[in-house]
């Protein structure tokens, strides 16, 4: 019933506003609107727009162009620069440029820029505008319930920013109570760590009389092993050791060939035909016991703290050894020095079998006096205390700097966007994950992959709506290219979510973003309800 009266009502308007449309446009030269009629009055005579030219009134629209403005043309396709007015009754009226004046292709809904040519256009422009007054239906009421939505986002969104204001006032009070309890410690420590070392001065001196006594062992050790060898090899017992005695111990045997020759004795003799027991201790000695360690089978790779065979640093196997010392006897033609020095100091610190140098242990920790282990208890417990106030003092200057970004950031009109700041949002498409953390940063992440940063918060960019369009820059550098960025378009919608993805350009990104926060009003908007003709 209501429909009826109010079709009725509307078949009347038209039928009034077509009457006094009727009554106007006699007047009014084809393609010009109602609101330039009055330009446009018959008489003798057409002044040009531009006011540049007087023409015979005939002259409008016969099809020959006389103003360089193009404006006595309206209707045809004369002028190179004209304008036509589609009237689309019953849709919106639009201006076309008038060379599509009869051009055989149909541009007003309601046929009238084809009126002499041979292509027949159908009137559409009721059906048009009802589906167009529909969807702005659709979108004028998806405005409404949104603008409810972004006004309590709003009203959160200027809470947040209060909360954080107020936090900010009290958080400095805090920091300054946290630097002076940090102050008051740090002396307590000094003070209890000065008492602990001079206490502990005495058994340092203890642990280091038992390492130095250790080392002096270790030495004795090694002294007596290799003199022991000295003897052992010099078996003429002349009181030297020389080539041919060298020469038949097979664990000299550095290029692997089944004899010792006479380079390879050299180079354990420093290249000398005959050594002393000096001599022998100090420099051969060094060199052959990685040898005899090898061929005793006491050399281990070396074990990481973690109780890990070493991978990293260059191991020395007695294999690796071995293929080196072929490698470069190839390479040379002649006897390789197949551990060199290098080589040598390795096994000297690597060694840990029997009847060499031993690892020095660590002296193990004295029984300390009653006081002393109370001081070192009192120490302990100032430095402890001591790093609980230093990391609250960061964690309160660091909540500080959080604030402050946080307040200087710009959240729109009415502070709508805040709430969105610390969220993450994901678009999947067939080959990556989105990810829009807005006002942080955007970010791509192959299915099977690592994350790419496309951009990190930049600014805000809409035109004419600053807040319609986001920008993340300075992203990963793109291969060959710049760095990505992104541009996060905003869309009004009843939800949070990214509702498309594109690569436009290589490496820069288009996010298409609904949310509540951008359902405004605009003058736009609210003209579409009153746009009919
Ligand atoms: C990756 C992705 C793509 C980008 C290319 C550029 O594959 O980040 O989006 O186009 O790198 O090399």
């Amino acid at each position: 019933m209501l429909i009826n009266l109010k079709k009725m009502l509307s078949t009347l308007l038209a039928f009034l506003y077509f009457g006094i449309f009727v009554a106007a446009e006699l007047p009014r030269p084809r393609g010009v609107s109602l609101a330039d009629a009055s330009l446009y009055a018959p008489g003798e005579t057409f002044t040009c727009l531009d006011g540049k030219l007087t023409i015979k009134y005939t002259q409008v629209n016969d099809d020959y162009c006389d103003c360089a403005d193009s404006s006595d043309e309206p209707g045809t396709s004369a002028c190179p620069n004209g304008r036509f007015l589609c009237e689309n009754a019953g849709h919106k009226s639009m201006y076309i440029p008038s060379s599509r004046v009869n051009d055989n292709i149909c541009d007003c809904c309601d046929a009238s820029d084809e009126y002499a040519s041979s292509t027949q256009c159908a009137n559409n422009c009721e059906e048009l505008g009802q589906e167009d007054r529909q969807r702005q239906k659709v979108l004028a009421d998806l405005l409404k319930r949104g603008s409810v939505v972004r006004a309590e986002m709003s009203t959160k969104g200027k809470a947040l920013k209060e909360e954080h204001g107020g936090r900010l006032n009290t958080i400095q009070q805090s920091i300054d109570q946290a630097q002076a309890l940090m102050a008051e410690r740090e002396k307590i420590k000094e003070d209890a760590v000065k008492l602990e070392s001079a206490a502990l001065e005495t058994y340092k001196q203890i642990i280091d009389a038992e390492k130095q006594r250790k080392v002096e062992l270790a030495e004795q050790e090694n002294r007596a092993e290799a003199e022991e060898k000295f003897k052992l090899f010099d078996s003429n017992e002349d009181g030297v050791v020389e080539i041919a005695e060298i020469t038949t111990r097979i664990q000299f045997d550095s290029n692997r060939d089944g004899q010792v020759d006479e380079e390879e004795a050299k180079y354990f003799l420093e290249h000398n035909d005959q050594v002393d027991l000096e001599t022998f201790i100090t420099v051969c000695w060094p060199r052959m016991k990685p040898y005899l360690m090898l061929d005793a089978g006491l050399f281990k790779p070396p074990v990481s703290t973690e109780g890990k065979i070493e991978t990293t640093r260059e191991e020395t196997t007695p294999e690796e050894v071995a293929a080196r010392d072929e490698e470069a006897q190839d390479e040379d033609g002649e006897t390789a020095e197949l551990l060199n020095e290098e080589d040598a100091e390795t096994f000297d610190e690597e060694e840990t079998g029997e009847g060499e140098v031993e690892q020095i242990e660590a002296p193990s920790e004295p029984e300390y006096d009653d006081e002393t282990k109370r001081l070192i208890e009192e120490a302990t417990k100032a430095r402890t205390e001591f790093e609980a106030a230093q990391r609250e003092l960061s964690d309160l200057e660091s909540e500080k700097r959080q604030i402050e970004e946080l307040l200087n950031k710009d959240y729109g009109f009415h502070e709508e966007f805040a709430v969105l700041n610390g969220e993450c949002f994901e678009y999947e498409d067939r080959e990556y994950i989105y990810k829009l953390c807005p006002f942080d940063r955007a970010v791509q992440k192959p299915k099977d992959g690592s994350e790419t940063r496309l951009g990190v918060w930049d600014r805000w960019d809409g035109k004419p709506n600053k807040y319609s369009t986001m920008v993340y820059a300075n992203g990963a550098g793109c291969w060959n290219g710049p760095q990505r960025s992104t541009i996060v378009q905003l869309e009004c919608g009843l939800d949070n979510r990214i509702t498309a993805v594109s690569e436009p350009n290589r490496c820069e990104y288009l996010f298409k973003f609904e949310t509540p926060a951008a359902c405004v009003h605009t003058s736009h908007v609210d003209a579409a309800s009153h746009d009919e003709l």
